[in-house]
């Protein structure tokens, strides 16, 4: 070691500038792993992490946030965008700019995309205890805010002493680059450590380029992966966000149109064929459309390819329905892989399929089985059109707002959208034109992704139009980076819709016997419920005043208008559009579970828990 050549930095200057010489490489294209840092700076952070960004600025480009979850969501975006081969780091002071941190950290491994997290800590020499915003835990010692990471991060280490940063910064690199493990990674950064000078081996600083392997299916599974779908007279394929992940999709097209197996997709999957190829169903589950989850609920093989089953997918375990169906998952992750009782295939998508589509070859579904989907495709068509059918003169509905933003949107325009109403008409109605267009962050479904990941994904894609699709609860949550795309330049759309509360929620609460209440924003009535009139609330004014420009629209011409005027603007601009709650979207097409008060003195629960109860005997357990 002592021959060594060695280079004396702070432990900060140390790590950024080893995050700027990391690579990573799939099918022979490298990328940076970590492109740029995100950052709040407090004093937790700022003379260690934050005085190493301005030493190494050329190498590390720093981006400044306003919300440390929202920077969390901005790298969530820009990894999904590039197929999770190249992320960003966020730093934060300690106490409260860590633990905001804590939300989007979950999200991140949730939905199992890479971001590195640098809180700050609190000191490791402990000589000025409690350092302001330090927790002081009267148990344990070592216990700081931080902790909370530990669960929502897939690798998580606190460098107590400088030399502890070479181990950890590598695991840390690996997991980020790990298929299968990737996810929230969190170096947690006493704040006096950041700024202790070490010698670091030369070596530490060399560029470093992990490769991210695709691995093939093993040859046993394979053998009775493939004998399944031979034997099988009922196939569907539900694709997962691991399709996108692995760039599967022309692989999946070839074994569809190899084999005539239908495709629906999951939120995170949805776009793995284009909308108007014949097998593709649509989006499957309880937000799916009639004829994936009919062929769902008759299959007799299920091949669930990079998805993890949420219950929005399963319908709460009661969709797929037929006696004796079965399961194939082809997976990465070994603990999805086994869900559901399923033969596993466990190994890169790509690589699977098309070991698949080479083991069955010569196979193909009967011709009854393709005509009786593609009748079924060809009706769902006609939902779509009259879900989006609209006068323009009419104030649209928020499914006309759909059809309105359908038809001004190009194959590169990449829609964003996580939680409210929304995510359920997207994933019946919308006709994704390209693999990327659809980005639905439905693992964590967190109110307040949308603004912040729309700049990660249009950093990522900067020739790409993007819109974030928010509700006014979603926009009230989480508007301040629109402040940061002013800033930084960064051409984003917003496509805000005004239904004054929480119309989803609203709907859920009457259906399980919550009688809407709270879900609005209205002034407090007489009975001590919020159903007066809407609140004198102007987002648009607000969005306006943190820099946007804005064009509100009151019909569905003007609307189109705006869509088109926004998309062509290169400002950050804002469609403000007050929907009419007239419903227009399909009702749902299967069940979700949400447990009902067993007992209640008020109708509405009494007659709402008698409806959950014929529902609960359709739950069923693949073993
Ligand atoms: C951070 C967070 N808090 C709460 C929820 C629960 N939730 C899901 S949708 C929703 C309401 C969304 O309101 P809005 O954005 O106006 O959309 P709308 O339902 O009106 O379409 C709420 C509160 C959530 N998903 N995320
Ligand atoms: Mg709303």
């Amino acid at each position: 070691m002592s021959s060594q050549s060695v280079r004396r930095l702070t432990v900060a200057q140390a790590l950024v500038r080893f995050l700027s010489a990391q690579y990573t490489e799939r099918d022979g294209v490298r990328r940076r792993l970590v492109a740029g840092t995100w950052g709040i700076f407090g004093h937790g952070n700022v003379a260690g992490i934050g005085q190493a960004l301005v030493e190494y600025r050329q190498e590390m480009p720093y981006h400044q946030g306003r919300n440390e979850q929202a920077m969390v969501h901005a790298a969530v975006g820009y990894a999904r965008q590039l197929d999770r081969l190249s992320a960003q780091a966020v730093t934060t002071s300690i106490g409260p700019g860590a633990t905001n941190l804590v939300t989007g950290a979950a999200l991140a491994t949730v939905n199992r995309l890479p971001v590195l997290l640098l809180p700050g800590d609190s000191f490791a020499n402990r000589i000025p205890d409690p350092v302001l915003q330090q927790l002081e835990h009267t148990q344990y010692g070592d216990v700081s805010v931080n902790d909370a990471l530990r669960p929502v991060s897939r690798w998580f280490d606190r460098i107590t002493r400088p030399e502890a940063l070479i181990p950890s910064a590598l695991q840390a690199m690996r997991v980020l680059a790990d298929p299968a493990e990737t996810g929230a990674v969190t170096l947690a950064l006493p704040q006096d450590v950041q700024t202790e000078a070490y010698d670091w081996p030369e070596e530490f600083f060399a560029e470093r380029v992990w490769h991210v392997r695709r691995p093939a299916p093993e040859a046993a599974e394979l053998a009775a992966a493939a004998e399944a779908v031979r034997t099988a007279r009922r196939p569907l394929i539900i694709a997962g966000g691991g399709v996108h992940h692995s760039e599967a999709e022309p692989a999946l097209r070839a074994l569809v149109e190899a084999t005539g197996i239908p495709v629906a997709s999951t939120q995170a999957g949805k776009g793995s064929l284009r909308h108007d190829h014949p097998a593709d169903l649509g989006g499957v589950g309880h937000t799916g459309t009639a004829i994936a989850d009919d062929i769902a609920r008759t299959a007799d093989l299920v091949i669930g390819v990079g998805t993890r089953y949420t219950d929005f997918t399963t319908a709460s375990s009661t969709l797929f329905a037929a006696p004796g169906v079965r399961f194939l998952n082809l997976n990465i992750t070994g603990s999805d892989a086994h869900k559901l009782g399923a033969r596993t295939l466990v190994g890169d998508a790509r690589a699977s399929l098309e070991a698949l589509a080479q083991a069955v070859a010569g196979h193909r579904v009967a011709p009854e089985y393709e005509a009786e989907y593609r009748a079924g495709k060809e009706r769902w068509e006609r939902v779509v059109d009259a879900a989006y059918a609209a006068d323009d003169t009419d104030r649209p509905t928020q499914t006309q707002v759909l059809g309105a933003l359908d038809s001004v949107v190009g194959e590169d325009d990449v829609l964003i959208n996580a939680a409210g109403s929304l995510p359920g008409d997207l994933h019946k109605l919308w006709r994704a034109r390209s693999p990327r267009q659809y980005h639905l962050e439905y693992g964590y479904s967190c109110m307040g992704y949308e603004i912040p990941a729309s700049i990660g994904v249009r950093m990522a894609a900067p020739d790409r139009p993007v819109w974030a699709l928010v509700g006014d609860g979603t926009y009230l949550m989480m508007p301040t980076e629109i402040v940061t795309a002013v800033q930084e330049g960064v051409n984003i759309n917003l496509l805000l819709i005004q239904n004054h509360g929480y119309a989803s929620i609203g709907g859920l609460s009457s259906e399980v016997g919550g009688e809407r209440y709270g879900t609005a924003y209205r002034y407090r009535a007489a009975d001590g419920s919020f159903t007066g009139d809407p609140l004198p609330v102007d987002l648009a004014a607000n969005a306006a005043s943190l820099g946007m420009d804005v064009l509100r629209a009151e019909t569905v011409r003007e609307l189109r208008e705006a869509l088109a005027a926004a998309r062509a603007s290169d400002r950050p601009t804002c469609v403000y559009v007050e929907t009419d709650p007239t419903p227009t979207a399909p009702d749902a097409q299967a069940w979700w579970d949400v447990p009902v008060a067993e007992t209640a003195s008020r109708e509405a629960a009494v007659e709402a828990r008698k409806s959950y109860e014929r529902h609960l005997g359709d739950r069923r357990r693949h073993l």
